[in-house]
């Protein structure tokens, strides 16, 4: 994101997470154990990829229909933003060095059982594989339209069991400087924060990608497992998803924590409340020179408005970015 000044928003060192605090992402796995799904050590060292999930391409849901062309697939794996592997548009050889697999998924905080376990047999517990066609609208005003491979996030709650009192879901990248030269940046909040609340992810919408365009994720789209959220801003859309912590508490997001005027907690698509420094009224559409008019919850205002109308909410432009 174009944030200009740093200076105010700079972090204290203490912030950030020192390196002796990480460990190497296999020994982890070694050392953590694995809980639930009498999940076995030996089956992660062996590394069967997620791309061996199998079933590429999984059926089309003929639900979600677009307004528009499909985005070449060469332009959204190579346009990307993955602030991890630096902040401009063209990161996408350098996040090669980030191992997807085995990948380590921690879920805790209001469960009845803390658990860690693999990207994959997580995804195969919460079941549901379908691809979708989905909108997506970065808050910078560009926009693509791609298929999305994966499962509904909702059915994370199945494989999870949330406590009675957990309302938001906080969602977490992975944090390791070696593999993403991002993350050496001290000024950044790192790890990579998302949340949602549980209304939010129980929404049909809601979903938890594998893949794209009928393969296993690129890494430089998030892989192994991605959030996608498509009425909301892209910032919301968290990639390469290491810890999933169920709390009764609003978490604050990676960059509301940077910027909050600017980058919210609710960041629903909205053309009519600009962001502080440019209009939200159009998009470009990646990959041509073409604008087309944004629209409000970025055209899925049937499935999701509902979930804002009783909010306790002081200014409805707090809903918006
Ligand atoms: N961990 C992480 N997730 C992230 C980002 C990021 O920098 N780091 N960028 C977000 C933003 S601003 C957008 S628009 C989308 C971009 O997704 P894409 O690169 O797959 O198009 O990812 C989102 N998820
Ligand atoms: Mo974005």
């Amino acid at each position: 994101m174009l944030i200009k000044s740093r200076r105010s928003w700079e972090l204290p060192e203490s912030a950030a997470t020192s390196e002796d605090v990480f460990m190497n992402r296999r020994e982890w796995l070694r050392a953590a154990g694995f809980a639930g799904l009498g999940l076995a050590a030996s089956n992660l060292m062996a590394g069967s990829a997620l791309a061996a999930i199998g079933g590429y391409p999984f059926p089309q849901n003929g639900a979600y229909t677009l307004d528009r062309a499909l985005t070449d697939e060469e332009e959204a794996t190579t346009y990307t933003n993955f602030y991890e592997f630096g902040s401009s548009k063209n990161i996408w050889r350098k996040t090669r060095k980030m191992v997807a697999d085995p990948w380590a998924v921690t879920i805790d905080g209001m469960v009845e059982e803390e658990m860690t376990l693999d990207a994959e047999d997580l995804v195969k517990a919460m079941g549901g594989f379908e691809e979708r066609l989905y909108r997506h609208r970065c808050v910078e005003a560009w926009a693509m339209a791609v298929p999305w491979s994966g499962v509904p996030l909702a059915n994370l709650l199945k494989v999870a069991k949330p406590k009675a009192g957990a309302k938001y879901l906080r969602m977490e990248t992975f944090l390791d400087k070696k593999v993403a030269p991002g993350q050496r940046q001290g000024w950044y909040p790192w790890p990579y924060v998302e949340a949602l609340t549980i209304e939010e992810v129980q929404n049909e919408l809601t979903f938890l990608a594998t893949g794209l365009y009928g393969k296993a994720l690129p890494n430089q789209n998030g892989a192994p497992i991605r959030l996608v959220t498509p009425w909301k801003y892209g910032f919301k859309s968290i990639k390469s998803i290491a810890r999933f912590t169920f709390t009764d508490e609003r978490p604050v997001s990676f960059w509301e924590e940077l910027a909050p005027k600017e980058y919210g907690f609710w960041a629903n698509v909205n053309p009519n409340i600009p962001h502080p420094r440019w209009s939200q009224a159009t998009e470009r559409l990646l990959g041509t020179d073409e604008r087309v008019p944004t629209l409000l919850f970025n055209g899925y205002r049937d499935q999701v408005e509902g979930m804002y109308a009783k909010l306790p909410i002081n200014d409805p432009r707090e809903l918006y970015y």
